[in-house]
């Protein structure tokens, strides 16, 4: 029987950003120099596959520092902690290693400078999430408020509306962000920030590739976690740019092959979080369906590396 031909549009960049290789090869590290278990505070990262391969090899996933012996070392996820969890660490005299992604330490920073001058600060965001609850967590309650969507800014009520600032979650999606910001400057025109907004490299490159397949194709599929904010702003993005039909699936599995009859063209991409292998697995099932033609949709290049500390130490 012959398949019926389908054009398979895979988005780059997607998948793994340097944030997350960082993460996880800090947790691989520290199970090599302190043999398991070694505790992670919250998902390394919002991935069921990476969490798992981690769990195989020694590591012990917790919600809160609390559920972590005092004796063993513990890794904070790459979204981010508030303050106030490094700090109880190095009271209990706990071995911890940050897994913070650099580009959501800057953001830790920037906020942190903005209260020093005196600031109040406006966090666009998503509540509930671990980044906006590490970020928010950097200050004092009451110094940073949530807007998650336009609305939100009308009803804000803020200390004194010429001292104000604002920064974002690093994974929100571009669009969207772009008219809360408009929103924002428009009710406090003295507010301050960053150039654009806080959301990083990968996030932007991410949905821009979608941007550029979402027109030509007649389904999209996003590989990633139902968790992890990135990947889901991905299904929104191709959603809102002319593609009918966009899933979330975590693997192949997860596919929807009703859904998908009668389709000839589909694009593929995957989250932050999500390994290359899953990309593959539904590549494959793809495969096995269809008379498949690959053509990668390259909208940028990314050679973004962070350093893995070399040598993880206990803190002083
Ligand atoms: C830290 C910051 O934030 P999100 O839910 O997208 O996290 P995920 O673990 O899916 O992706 C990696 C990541 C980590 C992104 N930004
Ligand atoms: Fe860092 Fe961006 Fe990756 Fe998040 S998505 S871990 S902010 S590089």
């Amino acid at each position: 029987m012959t398949q019926p031909p389908l054009t398979l549009y895979l988005a780059a960049p997607r998948g793994f950003c340097a944030g997350v290789d960082r993460a996880i090869k800090i947790v691989e590290m520290a199970l090599q120099k302190w043999g398991a278990p070694v505790y992670v505070r919250h998902e390394i990262v919002h991935n069921k596959f990476v969490v798992d391969a981690l769990r195989d090899q020694g590591a012990v996933f917790v919600e809160e520092l609390d559920e972590c012996p005092g004796d063993r070392p513990v890794i904070f996820s790459a979204h981010g902690v508030p303050k106030a969890v490094p700090a109880e660490a190095a009271r209990r005299e706990m071995v911890y290693v940050d897994a913070t992604c650099p580009l959501v330490s800057k953001v830790h920073i920037e906020a942190e400078r903005h209260h020093e001058n005196g600031l109040q600060i406006v966090m666009i965001g998503h509540a509930g999430h671990p980044e906006t609850i590490g970020t928010m967590g950097q200050l004092p309650a009451g110094e940073v408020l949530l807007v998650e969507t336009e609305a939100d800014v009308a009803t804000l009520e803020v200390r004194d509306p010429d001292r104000l600032a604002f920064v974002t979650q690093t994974t929100l999606s571009v669009d969207d962000t772009k008219g809360i910001v408009a929103t924002l400057q428009d009710r406090f025109p003295a507010i301050i920030g960053p150039h654009k907004e806080d959301i990083c490299y990968a996030t932007t490159n991410r949905q821009a590739a979608v941007k550029a397949m979402a027109g030509r194709i007649d389904a999209m599929l996003v590989v990633g976690a139902p968790n992890s904010s990135n990947s889901r702003r991905l299904v929104e993005v191709a959603a809102n740019n002319g593609c009918s039909y966009a899933q979330l699936v975590q693997r192949a599995t997860d596919i929807d092959w009703r859904a998908l009859e009668g389709i000839s063209a589909i694009g593929i991409t995957a989250g932050a979080s999500a390994p290359e292998v899953l990309v593959n697995e539904v590549i494959d099932a793809l495969r096995a369906r269809y008379d498949v033609t690959v053509e990668e949709v390259e909208t940028a290049q990314e050679n973004v590396e962070f350093k893995v500390p070399r040598v993880l130490r206990e803190p002083a």
